[in-house]
């Protein structure tokens, strides 16, 4: 069995002071960091919102979001508090004309690769066990730990290690009961 690690979308946008900023999202740095310290031989696996500036995912364009993780803005790099040095990164989101991209199983590597999705690097390296944190919650977290359970991946959702949007109140919970419901187990540490 080999555990993995996935950073769902830690990029500055999401947090505290960026464009689509998460409440309290700087709490999840220190428990990931801690995570993978304690972990040292796990692979790490980080997604990446990634957007054309004009894409259908933003409300200019009928989506429901305002600009944010724009391709190569400051907003779009990820926290440098947060140890990527072990991280392959996946970018989503990419497809002007589809509010999509909301999965980490939608990414592709950013590097050159060939096009490795996530999925196509999860079973090479034997990833059974895939432990899940990022931002945000209720959006691309849930859309990642949904597919990973439907691929037949044991999902741990690292609870410290994730915060919501709450666009409504309470959004952050309920989409953790639908992880739970859908499978995933929440590991507090
Ligand atoms: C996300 C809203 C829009 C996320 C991405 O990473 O959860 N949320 N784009
Ligand atoms: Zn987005």
């Amino acid at each position: 069995m080999t555990v993995g690690i996935l950073l769902v979308d830690p990029q500055l946008d999401f947090f505290p002071g960026g464009a689509l900023g998460v409440d309290d999202g700087f709490a999840i740095v220190a428990p990931l960091n801690a995570w993978m310290r304690l972990n040292p031989l796990a692979p790490v696996y980080a997604s990446r919102d990634w957007h054309p500036a004009g894409t259908r995912h933003f409300k200019a364009r009928g989506g429901i979001w305002p600009p944010h993780c724009v391709q190569g803005t400051s907003g779009a790099e990820f926290h440098s508090d947060l140890d990527m040095t072990r991280a392959r990164i996946y970018d989503k989101g990419t497809n002007p004309e589809d509010d999509g991209g909301y999965s980490a199983f939608d990414g592709v590597r950013s590097d050159a690769s060939g096009a490795r999705t996530l999925l196509d690097d999860l079973k090479h390296d034997g990833v059974t066990t895939l432990v899940v944190g990022g931002l945000a919650t209720d959006y691309c977290v849930k859309a990642s730990v949904m597919d990973a359970l439907k691929h037949g991946f044991t999902v741990q959702l690292l609870r410290p290690g994730v915060r919501a949007v709450n666009l409504q109140p309470g959004d952050g919970d309920t989409a953790i009961a639908h992880m739970v419901q859908a499978g995933a187990v929440v590991v507090d540490a």
